[in-house]
């Protein structure tokens, strides 16, 4: 985005979510399938109506018919998450040529960046799933405080931008650096909230793959997806992709921030679960997604015609090993076919999946899905519990009848 078109595109957006009088519900409203599921339908800039949660801050989940449509998730779909209450920042505070990007800490040489500094670097893409850890938290039995989120908080982009690890060398990490910890700009508006930072082992940070990305889909970012500037991890949950990232800073001891310490930690063993209802004696940071499919072109309820053949499509992802095999069941898990896989686009993609499908018989029928990933991680039959609602994977159920 230039200037002129940055600054028509201000205008158009208004300046603040908070003072935006365009900004209204419309009549829709969607149901998820669990109890108190009801959820406006709510237009936001540069946005379709997408399903509401929080309005301060925006928290808007994808309605899950896109995930049937395409296999990379339009930018105006894409769902949007915040933790403090003033975000997004003001559009003011994010302008391209006033925007800079700080690295700083534990480093030979502290660097401001431009916009058009970064853009410098050798320019890198990837397709990865951007999931929120608490994606399809409202399916949790018993039931989980946070957000009561269905399976729309996840989206699948192609992400451009520069290696983080190419703005880490440049600045050089010191001696005895261990972490790397990221800021975005915006801000709690009181000073007891603790602001949204996230830190990555130095390692990882290194390693090549990660971005800080400028550009989604072939579009500079949306507002409300980060611009003009958002840490891309591909195959880490959406907590660690910073949004508006202004700060880079490498740490040579331990990060205790709230947002590291405290939240999005999940038990320390292979299933990240606990027996419901209890708390778990050890914790870690939540890393890597956990192996998921999703049936995409049928939905509970719908009626299929007895002895007409029909396709069946959905998606599968997993952290970044990619997808070896998807199965499908159509009598509750019983037997198992495999399914063809689509267009491979990248281990950190959504990977399409289809399968034919004939009713042979009037009746109900239990549609199930089952991908496992090349090193042989697949999905549980009974769902995991964890006290925060994190990670959910349980092999997915939909119910249709044939008439
Ligand atoms: N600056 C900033 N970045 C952030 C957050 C935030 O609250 N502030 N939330 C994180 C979380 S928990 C998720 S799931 C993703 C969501 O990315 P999206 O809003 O682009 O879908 O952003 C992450 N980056
Ligand atoms: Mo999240």
């Amino acid at each position: 985005m230039n200037r002129r078109e940055f600054l028509h595109q201000a205008a158009v957006l208004g300046t603040g979510l908070a003072a935006a009088p365009w900004l209204r519900a419309e009549d829709a409203t969607i149901t998820l399938p669990f109890e108190n599921g009801a959820r406006p339908l709510v237009r936001y800039p540069q946005k379709r109506p997408l399903i509401r949660l929080t309005a301060r801050p925006p928290q808007l989940e994808t309605p899950f018919s896109v995930f049937n449509e395409n296999i990379v998730t339009p930018n105006d779909a894409f769902f949007v998450r915040y933790h403090l209450a003033g975000s997004p920042p003001p559009l003011e505070l994010l302008q391209p040529e006033k925007f800079r990007l700080e690295v700083k800490g534990k480093v030979n040489t502290p660097l401001t960046l431009t916009l058009d500094e970064l853009k410098k670097f050798e320019p890198v893409e990837v397709v990865a799933v951007n999931q929120c850890s608490g994606n399809s938290r409202g399916f949790f039995k018993p039931r989980v405080p946070g957000g009561q989120l269905g399976n729309g908080a996840m989206g699948n982009a192609k992400w451009r931008g520069t290696r983080l690890a190419d703005v880490l060398k440049k600045a050089g990490v010191a001696e005895g650096a261990k972490l790397v910890a990221f800021n975005g700009l915006d801000a709690p508006i009181t000073p007891t909230i603790p602001d949204f930072i996230k830190t990555l082992d130095l390692d990882h940070a290194l390693d090549g793959e990660i971005l800080l990305a400028y550009e989604m889909n072939g579009e500079p970012l949306p507002w409300l997806n980060g611009f003009p500037l958002r840490l891309v991890v591909p195959g880490y949950f959406g907590t660690y992709w910073v949004k508006h990232l202004s700060e880079i800073t490498v740490l040579d001891a331990a990060f205790t921030g709230f947002w590291m310490a405290t939240g999005y930690r999940i038990p320390d063993n292979d299933g990240a679960c606990v027996e419901p209802g209890t708390v778990p004696k050890k914790t870690v940071p939540i890393a890597r997604y956990n192996v998921r499919s999703f049936i995409t072109s049928l939905a509970d309820g719908d009626r299929l015609k007895v002895g007409a053949q029909c396709v069946v499509k959905g998606i599968a992802f997993d952290g970044g090993e990619g997808i070896r095999e998807v199965l499908f069941s159509e009598d509750g898990g019983k037997s198992w076919r495999e399914t063809e896989l689509a267009q491979d686009l990248g281990k950190y993609s959504f990977r399409g999946w289809s399968i034919p499908f004939l009713p042979a018989r009037a009746g109900e029928f239990e549609l199930k899905v089952k991908a496992t990933n090349r090193i042989g991680q697949s999905q549980p039959m009974e769902p995991l519990w964890n006290p925060a609602g994190y990670m959910r994977n349980v092999v997915e159920t939909v119910k249709i009848t044939a008439a």
